[in-house]
């Protein structure tokens, strides 16, 4: 299963469309809307959140509620275009008054991207490199959870850290205390905070980052390879994960943390008993070995930088006249981390679909399910 998405920011949609897809996957849209809904919310996001009510539209590859096997095409209206004419026209000329975007953020894609495909307008380039851009990614991602939901896998995240609020690690929690969250974070008194933190920053004119757990139950072991580096899941997710603007880390189990600590504080340790099988007595693996899942939850952490359009503008070079000047003003969000979770489960959705098809197959979801189990009880065999 494979994704491409279309569109810019002010244009007239978003489109994703996603091949590889099985006949056969029952798809609920009210979950799928769920999910585009999830995205938008979080404390901390702009007025464009109030503009748009995303909505996936499916335009191909569904009928009577399931997938045919052929292309799913999904298509999000932006509501906010309307409010574009003249500057984000499909047709025609530019109007002689059109005010063109010379002044590029430092950490968004502006400058760079004005020298590569060289234009005189940075809005060529930030209409595309907005994360509004993941509405998309979140509707594609949609068809991979719906898919691996029949495979009994859940995929969910939280929010574990804004700026320098860090939730409790060790508050036990259930995904309704996620979903409740403003900030996503199952911590109430970390909630708290953060919306502190992130109004705090939005009255100083600055935005906010932070990181946020990405968590797979219910995986078959053996997904990904170990015999070929691209084929190794830690490649196919970490690059899925740092697809995503902003993610400037990703991290599996321990993660970094892992260089500091002996081997032997490390590694899983292996056990078997005749009631419950193979198991391990811990999972810093994040339930990745050996570029495979060990069947243990898949665990990442995506660390994300804050946005970097600031109302308290930084410094930069107007490009027609290499004035120096402040970087220009886009509306935009204080802090888009929640957002971010939702975001990185559509792309980690999408890869552990993909993997799964890899291993099982990809015409029918019956002849999925058959060969799955037809493995899981190989494995019940050991
Ligand atoms: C976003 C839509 C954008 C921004 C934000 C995310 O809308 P607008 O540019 O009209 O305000 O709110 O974009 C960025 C964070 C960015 O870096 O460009 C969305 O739908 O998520």
């Amino acid at each position: 299963m494979k994704f491409v998405t279309a569109g810019e920011s002010h244009g007239p949609a978003l489109t994703a469309i996603v091949s590889g897809v099985p006949a056969g996957i029952h798809l609920d849209e009210d979950i799928i809307n769920c999910d585009m809904a999830r995205r938008q919310k979080g404390y901390g996001r702009g007025g464009r959140m109030k503009i748009e009510t995303d909505r996936a539209e499916i335009l191909s590859g569904v009928r009577f509620s399931k997938t045919l096997g052929s292309p799913v095409t999904l298509q999000i209206v932006n509501a906010d275009h309307a409010n574009w004419k003249g500057r984000m026209d499909v047709f025609g000329e530019a109007p002689d008054d059109l005010v063109r975007e010379v002044q590029p953020r430092p950490g968004h894609a502006d400058l760079v991207g004005m020298f590569k495909t060289d234009t005189d307008d940075a809005r060529n380039i930030l209409e595309r490199s907005s994360a509004r851009e993941t509405a998309a990614r979140v509707a594609a991602g949609a068809i991979a959870k719906a898919f691996l939901r029949e495979m009994g896998v859940t995929v969910f995240s939280y929010v574990k850290r804004i700026g320098d609020v860090l939730m409790d690690g060790t508050c036990e929690f259930s995904i309704a205390d996620i979903e409740q969250s403003e900030c996503r974070c199952p911590d109430a008194k970390a909630t708290e905070a953060m919306k502190e933190a992130i109004d705090a920053a939005k009255e100083a004119g600055e935005s906010l980052g932070g990181e946020v757990i990405i968590m797979a139950d219910g995986l078959v072991p053996g997904l990904g390879s170990y015999a070929s580096g691209p084929e190794r899941l830690t490649s196919k997710l970490g690059g899925a994960v740092f697809s995503i603007p902003a993610v400037k880390a990703v991290e599996f189990g321990l993660g970094a943390m892992s260089a500091q600590l002996l081997g032997s504080q490390v590694h899983d340790g292996i056990t078997y008993c005749d009631c419950h099988g193979w198991g391990r007595t811990s999972n810093n693996s994040g339930g990745l070995e050996g570029g495979m899942t060990t069947g243990g939850p898949l665990i990442i952490t995506a660390a994300m930088k804050p946005i970097p359009t600031l109302m308290k503008p930084l410094d930069t070079v107007n490009t027609d006249t290499h004035e120096a000047v402040k970087a220009s003003k886009e509306r935009s969000d204080t802090c888009a981390v929640p957002a971010c979770g939702v975001v990185a489960e559509a792309e980690v959705a999408m890869v552990l679909a993909d993997a799964y098809m890899e291993m099982f197959g990809s015409n029918c979801l019956d002849d999925i399910i058959k060969a799955r189990n037809g493995y899981m009880n190989r494995l019940s065999q050991r």
